[in-house]
């Protein structure tokens, strides 16, 4: 069985974050994803709109995802992929070349993001959108 592993935020699903998912599990047979916990979230400068519990539990519920993991530091990924059997490690091209250390102990493999879809754009729509609304 081949196993697949990606890491990530997922604040407010989107189809970017939907693509990303569909086509890691097409790399192999089985997808773990570790999201971002909440603690580790700030210490990347992102304050997320949904728990960990919540952006866990949505992405569990996705058929491609097989397990769901948390993200607790930069540092943890050798470890979760000795410790999962992963075969495949897959991030989003905005990471390029970030992870390749890891081809000590997997296939590293970079995919194309999904274009004019990230959750920084949907946080500015819903506070322009909130704006517009408080100007009536
Ligand atoms: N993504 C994508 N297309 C988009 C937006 C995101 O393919 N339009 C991908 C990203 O490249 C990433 C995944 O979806 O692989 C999750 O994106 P984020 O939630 O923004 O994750 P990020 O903050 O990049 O966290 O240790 C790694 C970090 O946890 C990655």
């Amino acid at each position: 069985m081949k196993k697949v592993l990606t890491y990530g935020t997922y604040d407010l699903l989107h189809y970017g974050h939907f693509r990303l998912l569909k086509r890691a599990k097409e790399l192999g047979d089985h997808l773990t994803v570790a999201i971002s916990t909440d603690e580790f979230n700030l210490t990347k400068g992102k304050k997320c709109l949904q728990p960990y519990k919540h952006r866990a539990e949505i992405i569990k519920a996705i058929r491609y995802v097989d397990e769901v993991i948390p993200e607790n530091n930069w540092d943890q990924k050798n470890d979760d992929i000795r410790k999962h059997n992963i075969d495949i490690f897959v991030m989003g091209c905005d990471w390029e070349g970030k992870f390749d250390f890891l081809k000590e102990y997997c296939e590293v493999v970079y995919l194309k993001r999904t274009p004019d879809i990230s959750t920084t754009k949907l946080k500015k729509h819903i506070n322009a959108t909130k704006n517009h609304q408080n100007d009536y």
